[in-house]
């Protein structure tokens, strides 16, 4: 039987590329309100925050300065391990897509294949995620391997076949289900794709829109951890949409300290993952040791 971890990671992604400003007055778009979200989503118990940036209309945008400026103001203002999205909008090039990894987060999402996504396809082929692959190993930066459907566990393995560990040597991934086109958010779904991980493999879920709890609970019961923010879920329950995102990472943190997993902090979750420390090395105190 899988280990049971003692904690729960939990992920914020509070923005997403989908919804607009004027739909979820709660989103935040600018780097100002993604810093207090950020500040608010570590009180409330996150410890990693998925980052998609929007421009000065709140349009999905991969600039490499706006990347630069959000990671920056949320290492200034909290410990969370931030992850960019290499994902981006389904219109974003794959130039731009990698592009974005020169603002060197902690941890980057790598979505593991082509996946239809509401009327548009998320297009993630076989050579593209190697290449971004490698990119990544080269910044030290922390994959999450993004998975859509149970074929993207299977590609996933072979990526890692072929070109090793990754940075950090750990693999982390996230489930992200109920996409339409993707796999259901399902209990069945789930225990399909962690049955396919490879050995000593971690995982956090996501369920869009309504499978959001569902998605959650079958998760926890599988030794999972939980990601959770605007980006996947406007209503927090029927019709009652979402105020903003720390009342989601609320909601996640109460039920993982009911399963006797309480979140994890910041610090634990880069333990986890193997992310690169940001702290300052101490100097020794050794007597006679050079500093
Ligand atoms: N916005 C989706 C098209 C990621 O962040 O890497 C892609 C996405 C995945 O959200
Ligand atoms: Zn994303």
């Amino acid at each position: 039987m899988a280990r049971v971890p003692a904690g729960t990671l939990l992920t914020v992604a509070p923005t997403g590329a989908e919804t607009a400003k004027t739909d979820a007055p709660g989103l935040p778009v600018t780097v100002e309100e993604l810093v207090a979200t950020a500040k608010a989503c570590q009180a409330a118990g996150a410890a990693v925050i998925h980052v998609h940036l929007r421009d000065d209309e709140a349009q999905p945008t991969l600039d490499l300065g706006r990347a630069r400026e959000a990671i920056a103001g949320i290492r200034e203002s909290t410990d969370l391990v931030v992850q960019i999205s290499s994902g981006g909008a389904v219109t974003d090039s794959e130039d731009d897509r990698l592009a974005v990894l020169d603002s060197l987060p902690d941890g980057a999402s790598l979505t593991c294949g082509t996946v239809n996504f509401g009327a548009d396809v998320f297009m993630n082929r076989w050579g593209f995620i190697e290449t971004l692959y490698l990119a990544m190993r080269e910044r030290q930066i922390v994959p999450e391997f993004e998975l859509f459907d149970l074929g993207h566990v299977a590609t996933m393995r072979r990526l890692l076949d072929k070109h090793g560990e990754p940075y950090g040597g750990h693999v982390h991934c996230d489930l992200v289900m109920g996409v339409p086109g993707g796999m259901p958010g399902t209990t069945a779904a789930l225990t399909a794709c962690v049955a396919a991980l490879p050995e000593g493999a971690t995982f956090t879920a996501t369920g869009v829109g309504r499978t959001t709890l569902p998605v959650m609970l079958a998760a926890l019961s599988a030794g999972g951890h939980l990601r959770v923010g605007m980006e996947d879920t406007l209503t927090f329950a029927p019709g009652r949409p979402v105020r903003d995102n720390a009342e989601l990472v609320e909601r996640a943190a109460d039920i993982a300290r009911l399963a006797q997993r309480p979140p994890l902090s910041p610090d634990e979750a880069r333990m986890m993952l193997g992310v690169r420390s940001t702290t300052i090395p101490m100097q020794s105190t050794t007597p006679g040791a050079q500093s």
